[in-house]
């Protein structure tokens, strides 16, 4: 169930023994106990409503017992390993964790040996900017593995990790196993909470946040992003919901109060390769906000990632308070070593004339042609940099190159942004 046809990595797991739905298997699992209010729960709020009937005594006593868990191991550093090419379920799982594990000083490091090779892996990593790292059997030489005292493993146990081996020798204990996928061997863990009747790891999670292990806020960020991630993590292990049962629904539910569909959606808008998320990163982290505009210049970009420019811009404008978007680079063909500044405007905002906007900020070049134009709430624009393209071999060269025109772009946006002297009536 867990096995989503559109994650071909989770083709390596060994871990594909699934439980019969019809095996009566839930019932037997789980301790028919009556509704009891934890002592570990400090907000409990909808905790009745939100974990279905079933299973709520057995989320509840998990909780309890990774609560304590957490407690005998205050101020400590744990390692999460995950399988070699983690999944959304076991990475937003992983930060989880690592979210809780922070309110007892627990220093935990999110760690996988193979690579992040579905395309909405990788968004989901960039996006939310998901702790996550790759450690090959190199870099875990190149470690001081004495400083950690403990690690966990997450939406596996072991079996899928190159990484188990080499962290067992190193004497570190195995402090947690949380996972969905049938038990696979006795594991000599503290705390052990394995339920192959549940869809996803995420849901598990969820009922442990539900339970008061960490009280989202969505006023926290970090907390948006990650509930954001459960919500991918949970969707992608039951088909978008359609394997999901009352547990999983319930855990969505939950989610539901506190993550942002448009970053999901951005998530999933997956045909996208690793360039092209590092431009959508690079223009997250280079955008300045104004007046309800986002503006980010993200650099130098091969002329066959050029679609990124458009992509990012997209993205940008489905912030919070942004009704317009402007991303640009310098687009550079090796071959012919031509260099053109390409850049696209996104607009929510029905009075802004995108075609006005660009030709009122750009002008036109010596022949009259203008440097781009648009259509409703989009627009583009284009400028050759002639003489001054190519000889980037020589990085302070390019460096500055860049940051002229940056700066010169930035200039004739603002003018325009700035309503001070603006001839455009932006609000
Ligand atoms: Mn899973």
């Amino acid at each position: 169930m867990q096995l989503n046809s559109s994650f071909k990595q989770s083709k390596r797991l060994s871990l594909t023994t699934e439980p019969n739905p019809d095996d009566g298997e839930i019932d037997q699992e789980v301790i028919e106990v009556p509704f009891t209010r934890p002592s570990l729960s400090s907000t409990g709020e909808g905790m009745g409503v939100y974990i279905g009937q079933r299973s709520n005594s057995l989320a509840f006593q998990k909780s309890e017992e990774l609560q304590k868990n957490f407690l005998t191991h205050q101020h400590e550093r744990q390692l999460i390993i995950l399988q070699d090419f983690p999944d959304p379920d076991a990475l937003s799982c992983a930060w989880t964790y690592q979210l809780i594990a922070q309110q007892y000083d627990i220093k935990c490091e999110i760690i996988y040996a193979g690579t992040l090779s579905h395309q909405e892996n990788i968004a989901l990593v960039k996006l939310t900017g998901l702790p996550a790292q790759r450690w090959t059997l190199q870099t875990l030489k190149s470690k001081d593995l004495s400083s950690y005292q403990g690690f966990v493993l997450i939406d596996n146990q072991g079996t899928t990790s190159q990484l188990l081996s080499s962290v067992q020798q190193a004497g570190i204990p195995l402090i947690a196993v949380i996972d969905h996928h049938s038990l696979q061997a006795e594991l000599k863990s503290e705390f052990v909470d394995v339920r192959p009747y549940v869809r996803a790891t995420a849901t598990i999670f969820t009922q442990y946040l539900q339970a008061g292990l960490l009280t989202l806020d969505s006023s926290i960020g970090q907390h948006v992003k990650c509930a954001t991630a459960l919500m991918h993590g949970l969707r992608s292990d039951t088909n978008r919901l359609m394997q999901a049962q009352e547990d999983d629904f319930m855990a969505a539910a939950y989610l539901s109060r506190f993550y942002d569909a448009q970053l999901l959606n951005a998530i999933l808008q997956a045909n996208r390769s690793k360039r092209v998320m590092d431009v959508i990163e690079r223009s997250l982290k280079n955008r300045i906000v104004q007046n309800n505009f986002s503006i980010a210049g993200v650099g130098y970009l091969r002329y066959d990632d050029r679609d990124a420019i458009p992509q990012a811009a997209d993205f940008l404008v489905t912030e919070e308070n942004v009704h317009t978007a402007v991303v640009y680079g310098i687009v550079h063909d090796e071959d012919d070593e031509l260099e053109v500044v390409i850049g696209s405007l996104r607009t929510t905002k029905l009075t802004l004339d995108p075609d006005e906007f660009i030709k009122e900020a750009f002008g036109q070049d010596s022949t009259g042609r203008f440097f781009g134009g648009g259509r409703t709430s989009a627009g583009g624009f284009e400028i050759p940099m002639g003489f001054l393209s190519g000889s980037n071999e020589n990085s302070a060269y390019a460096k500055m190159k860049w940051e002229v025109y940056d700066s010169q772009i930035k200039q004739k946006l603002l003018r325009l942004v700035n309503p001070k002297d603006n001839p455009i009536q932006s609000e």
